[in-house]
């Protein structure tokens, strides 16, 4: 299969076929019934553009208390088990790594984005985040290991999957836009990224 190397990112391009995509997005309503999206808010108050939720032993939380890791939703329930589709891939693709403790799941409409961040909410930062893009196409911007300087972009499309391993772990990233109605694998459209991370 092809692996597009941009930076330290090892995209994989396609690595889910379409049959599998649409199994995925069968069990992430599943996910998303126990877990329902909400729109979080920054520790300052102000609403980010992208639903999220989560599965797994924890999910990533923001609201006025700041950002967290959490082992239960907002509603009190605990996260559902993260699919095995999506361990299997993980095992797959970073087969040295400890098992993935969350999948947070996040999901865009046609005006959300996610600006320029580092994950580092995560104890153990050697180990690597795998992330799954399904639905509309996304302009996925990869920056440094600090804020500004050059950066580089690359649509990200339905069934790709990337790496972030070693130094890609740490750099700034995020997602630009999302052009509308540019996939066929949501009935309404928008976009749904997956991302497997080790939490402790
Ligand atoms: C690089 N998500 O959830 S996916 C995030 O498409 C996040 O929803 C974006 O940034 C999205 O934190 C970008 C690619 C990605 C995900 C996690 C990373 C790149 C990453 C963690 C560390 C370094
Ligand atoms: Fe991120």
């Amino acid at each position: 299969m092809a692996v597009l190397r941009v930076r330290d990112f090892d995209i994989h391009l396609g690595y889910f076929t379409g049959v599998d995509q649409r199994r995925l997005v069968d069990l992430l309503r599943a996910c998303l019934v126990q877990a329902p999206l909400v729109r979080p808010v920054t520790p300052r108050g102000t609403p980010m553009s992208v639903r999220m939720s989560a599965a797994g032993q924890f999910g990533w939380v923001s609201d006025r208390a700041g950002y967290r890791y959490e082992p239960v939703h907002p509603s009190g329930q605990p996260w559902p088990a993260i699919p095995d589709m999506l361990i299997n891939m993980w095992h797959d693709l970073v087969p040295d790594a400890r098992s993935p403790e969350c999948c947070l799941i996040n999901w865009y409409d046609a005006t959300a984005k996610m600006g320029m961040h580092q994950d580092k909410d995560e104890a153990d930062l050697s180990q690597p985040v795998v992330s799954v893009s399904l639905g509309d196409e996304a302009l996925f911007r990869m920056g440094n290991q600090t804020r500004g300087g050059k950066t580089e972009s690359v649509w990200l499309r339905s069934g790709d999957v990337v790496v972030m391993a070693g130094a890609a772990r740490t750099t700034h990233h995020g997602i630009d836009r999302v052009r509308a109605q540019s996939a066929t694998l949501l009935p309404k459209g928008g976009r749904i990224n997956l991302t497997l991370r080790v939490v402790t």
